[in-house]
Order: structure tokens, then C-alpha cells, then sequence
């Protein structure tokens, strides 16, 4: 008779996962114990569990697939926080697998051994469902419901939660019986009339895509529909790569100024794709958006910040499908669009060239875009090179830039990347993180090595929280605290048994790229930089 730990891992398999991220520990191990005896889901043993979340967060992300992140009950569970949170706000199928004290002490405050009342609260707001496993003969249908939740509709995270000593009890034939949640069901939708009404009668409509279009199925979809309107497309950053940048009605990222704020104020109606019109980066900015008709899985992100005329609400892909039916015939206004959109791409390159003549940072974008073929992932962090190329680096396919934009977390990108490249083994797949993020996860080197995961690290190292010794300067003239004592990377690298290069111009960036990529190893390549400005101020 199999026990329930066995049937998690039986389940985990059905659902085709085959790469599992965490750390094993004492409510866990009979678990781990079902994953030794079976033996056919790859365990990447990591070395904290933030970022063990976030390697299946990459996972997930670049491969549209379950993500799946293993802790423990108490603080490996709290370490998971960050991760989760930013997985929540990017949209992305994190199952996190957790334990808990015995079922019949929890809430009892006896003291047992990493007990934590209510441990499930930390993530209910951050998750799409917080399940929790009490009996043997919940095992199956919760498991199967978890991983369910956290594919369907908007894809997001899922908690689960076992008491360690459910996990070796055998399971019962009445458990057996059980069953996940079936589809909720496709939802009938409503105000497609008026959204294609709208949009056929507009002057000029406009596409805005974001992180709820990265679905595969969504992609053909909005070039359909971006061609029969001929509108411009723009994108936040977690919706970078949905439409190839280089495609002649693909402007990049809403957030800028100049050209792209010329084009929003001209556009009569916005037709928004699963986007959250972030606060931060499209209300605060100023973004002014004409006729929203919102296009989105659930009611989640409507009205927050900019009021909907019409909301489509559903699977993403068939309303998409059904907008590109109903807008099948090319506009009559087709030819004066295009005309428009050819004279506003001359001017956004002329303004573009302007900003690569006068910042480095464009020419450190250049070359980590020419060291990379057009089906690759940049992972970047919140980090002041990564913010530059949230705005200008060219990004051809789909998880082309993967972001933490969720929650705008630091320390993100080098798991990320580990999981991303864990998923697509072939792909190019390139860090870019700074030296406060770097230190986050810098033990995961080891993990790296452990599991013969290799590709660049780029650590852009200006010793300092820089962006918020950039904020302090600005708003009290002064520097505290931001600057930052750092070790020898190159020698750090070394330590784990990674290569390790410094760099301090665009050529040693490129001559270090090239050789990285060549030997396919874990590289660190420290960038070294001064104090630098984000673009957000000036573009
Ligand atoms: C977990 C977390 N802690 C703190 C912050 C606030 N924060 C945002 S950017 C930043 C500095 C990051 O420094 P670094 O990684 O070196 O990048 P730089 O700004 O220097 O380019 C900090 C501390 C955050 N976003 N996330
Ligand atoms: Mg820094």
C-alpha cells in the first residue's frame, strides 16, 4: 500500500512534472524518501528556499509548465515568502510543497519542533489557493487541485500544505477515490459585440499587451489582430516578447516617453491584453488611455487604475480568437495607419539613436543583444542596467526578457535564470544582476555546480544599492547607507568552482560573452561600473 507521500509524488508525475526544486528537511523527509524510491523526478538541491521558489518560478515561466518548489514546516516555509509573492504578481504556476507539525497538534502552541501558528496566512494573499492537507484521505483530490489551480484560467501559485505525519501513512482505498476539481468551466463571454464595435469604428486603436498574454496559445493571436487593424503594439516588461520587437507595428514598452507617449495620446481606443496597467509604471507615469476595452482571465486587474469601457472576461486565447473573426477584414483605415506608424518608427529610431549616443549603458545592451540569438532568455533583476533594458532591449520571442516585475523583488534573477535554463537545456539563457541582488543568492552558486547547470552571470558590480543611492541623492542630496562592501566576485566564482572574468567596457563585455557561451560553463562576469542613472526620469 503506497503512503500519501508516495501518492504526491505518483500525482506530480501524472501531471508531467519531471524537475523538482528544494531542500530537504526534518518534516520532509519522507518525501524525499518517495522521491529517492522512484527516482524518476529530477531533485535540484538547492541551498535556500527563496531561491528554490524562484528556480521554479524560472522553470515555469519558460516553459509554460508546473513549477515546483519543495520547503519545510516554519522558517524554510517563511523563506519562501518573496518568492511566492513575486510569482503571484507575474502570473507564473508555482506549486510550493510544504509541511507542517503533526495534524492533531497544529494550532496547539505545544512548542513542537518548528511550529508556527497559522502558517498557511503568509501566503493566502500570494497564492490562488492556500490548501491544506489534515487527513490521508484529503492527499490525493488537494494535490490534484493544487496543481490544477495553479495551471488554469491566469495561471498563479498554489500552497500546499501536509502534516509531516500524514506523509507516511498509507493511503486509504476511500482517498483513492478521490479526485481533483474538474474545469470550472468555460465562461460565457460577454461585450465582444461592443469591444469589435469599438475597435472597428476607432481612428486609430491601440494594442497593449502584458504579462496575461505570455500564454503560447495568445501569441499568433495578437499579431493576427495587430495586422488586421494595423495598430501599434505595446507591451509592459512582463509582456516583452508576446510580439517580436522588430515586427513593423511592435513599439516595446508602454512605459516610455517622447514617441511612445506621441502614439498613446494619438489612439482613440486601447484594446489591453492581460495587463495590470501597473500603478507604478503606467498611472504614475502619466500614461493617459483612451476607450479601455480590457481583455483579461479574471476580474482581477479591471478598474484599478485606468476604468474599463467594455471588460472581456475569460479564456484569453478564444476571446482573442474571436476579436481576430470579428475584426477579420482589413481596416479602411489601413493604409493611413500604416503611413502614421512607418513616419512614428523613423522618429522613435531617430530618438533612439539620440539615447545610444548619449549613455553606455545602451552599448552594454547592444552587446549582451548581439551575444544572443533571437530564441533566448535575458533574466534580469532589479538592477540599474536591468531597468535600461526594460525599456530598450530588443526582446524577439516569448520569455526572450524574464523579469520580477511581480513584486519588484532584488535577488531574483540568478535562480530565475537557473530554473529557466533547467527547463530549456539548449537555450541561451544570460543573468544580469547586480551586486546588492547578486549576494541574495550567491550560494546558489554551488547548486550550479552541483547540478551542472552553466551559463553567464552577469554581476554589475557599482558597490552600492545603486538606484537607491540614486533616490537618496535626489531627494536629500546626500548618500546613507547605500554604498556596499563587497567581495572579490571573480574570486567568489572561483570558491565555488565557477569561472570568473571582470569587465569595464562593452568590449571586454563581448569578448567575456563569447567565451562564456562557448564553454557553456557557470561564468560570473563582473561588470564593474560607476554610480549610473535609470532611465525613467529622462525617457
Ligand atoms: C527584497 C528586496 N529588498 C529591498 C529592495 C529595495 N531595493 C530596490 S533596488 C535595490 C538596490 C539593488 O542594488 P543592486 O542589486 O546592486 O542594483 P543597483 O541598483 O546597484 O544597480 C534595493 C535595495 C527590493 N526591491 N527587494
Ligand atoms: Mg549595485
Amino acid at each position: 500500500m503506497s503512503s500519501s507521500a508516495d501518492e504526491i509524488v505518483g500525482i506530480l508525475k501524472e501531471a508531467g512534472v519531471d524537475v523538482l526544486f528544494g531542500i530537504p528537511s526534518v518534516h520532509n523527509i519522507r518525501l524525499y524518501e518517495a522521491l529517492r524510491k522512484d527516482s524518476s523526478i529530477r531533485h535540484i538541491l538547492c541551498r535556500q528556499e527563496t531561491m528554490a521558489a524562484h528556480m521554479a518560478d524560472g522553470y515555469a515561466r519558460a516553459s509554460h509548465r508546473l513549477g515546483v518548489a519543495i520547503s519545510s514546516t516554519g522558517p524554510g516555509t517563511g523563506y519562501m515568502v518573496p518568492a511566492i509573492h513575486e510569482a503571484w504578481g507575474s502570473c507564473s504556476p508555482v506549486l510550493m510543497i510544504t509541511t507542517n507539525i503533526k495534524a492533531e497538534k497544529v494550532g496547539r502552541g505545544f512548542g513542537a519542533l518548528h511550529e508556527l501558528q497559522d502558517q498557511d496566512a503568509m501566503f493566502r494573499h500570494i497564492t490562488k489557493a492556500a490548501l491544506i492537507v489534515r487527513s490521508e484521505d484529503e492527499v490525493r483530490a488537494l494535490t490534484r487541485e493544487a496543481i490544477h489551480t495553479a495551471l488554469s484560467g491566469r495561471p498563479g501559485p498554489v500552497y500546499l500544505e501536509v502534516s509531516t505525519d500524514l506523509l507516511g501513512r498509507p493511503i486509504t482505498d476511500e482517498g483513492r477515490e478521490n479526485s481533483g476539481k474538474g474545469d470550472a468551466g468555460e465562461e460565457g463571454v460577454s461585450g465582444l459585440e461592443e469591444a469589435i464595435s469599438l475597435v472597428s469604428r476607432a481612428k486609430r486603436p491601440l494594442l497593449v499587451v502584458g504579462s496575461g498574454a505570455r500564454h503560447p496559445e495568445v501569441i499568433a493571436h495578437i499579431n493576427t489582430l495587430a495586422e488586421n487593424l494595423a495598430a501599434p503594439v505595446l507591451t509592459t516588461v512582463s509582456g516583452k516578447g508576446v510580439i517580436a520587437e522588430d515586427h513593423p507595428l511592435a513599439f516595446g514598452n508602454i512605459t516610455r516617453k517622447g514617441v511612445i507617449r506621441e502614439i498613446i495620446a494619438s489612439c482613440d481606443v486601447t484594446l489591453v491584453i492581460g495587463s495590470r496597467l501597473r500603478e507604478v509604471d503606467a498611472k504614475r507615469r502619466g500614461i493617459g488611455l483612451s476607450h479601455l476595452i480590457h481583455v483579461d482571465w479574471d476580474a482581477q486587474w479591471v478598474d484599478k487604475n485606468f476604468p474599463a469601457e467594455v471588460v472581456l472576461m475569460g479564456n484569453v486565447p478564444s476571446i482573442l480568437e474571436a476579436m481576430c473573426r470579428g475584426l477579420a477584414a482589413p481596416s479602411a483605415l489601413s493604409d493611413e495607419r500604416l503611413t502614421w506608424i512607418k513616419e512614428m518608427r523613423k522618429r522613435l529610431e531617430a530618438e533612439l539613436n539620440k539615447v545610444r549616443e548619449a549613455h553606455v549603458e545602451m552599448q552594454y545592451l547592444e552587446v549582451i543583444r548581439g551575444s544572443l540569438p533571437r530564441e533566448s532568455s535575458l533574466v534580469i533583476d532589479n538592477t540599474q542596467l536591468g531597468y535600461w533594458a526594460e525599456y530598450f532591449y530588443p526582446t524577439y520571442s516569448q520569455g526572450g526578457l524574464v523579469a520580477a516585475k511581480g513584486s519588484a523583488t532584488i535577488g531574483f534573477a540568478f535562480a530565475a535564470a537557473m530554473g529557466v535554463k533547467t527547463a530549456c537545456p539548449e537555450k541561451p539563457v544570460l543573468a544580469l544582476i547586480g551586486d546588492g541582488g547578486f549576494l541574495y543568492g550567491a550560494q546558489e552558486l554551488a547548486t550550479c555546480m552541483r547540478h551542472e547547470i552553466g551559463f553567464p552571470v552577469i554581476v554589475v558590480n557599482d558597490n552600492a544599492y545603486g538606484v537607491i543611492a540614486y533616490l537618496q541623492r535626489g531627494a536629500y542630496e546626500n548618500v546613507y547607507e547605500s554604498d556596499l562592501t563587497n567581495p572579490d566576485f571573480v574570486a567568489l566564482a572561483h570558491a565555488y568552482g565557477a569561472e570568473g572574468t571582470r569587465v569595464d567596457s562593452p568590449s571586454a563585455l563581448d569578448a567575456a560573452l563569447k567565451k562564456a557561451f562557448a564553454s557553456k560553463g557557470l561564468w560570473v562576469i563582473e561588470m564593474v561600473t560607476s554610480y549610473v542613472e535609470p532611465p525613467f526620469p529622462r525617457y
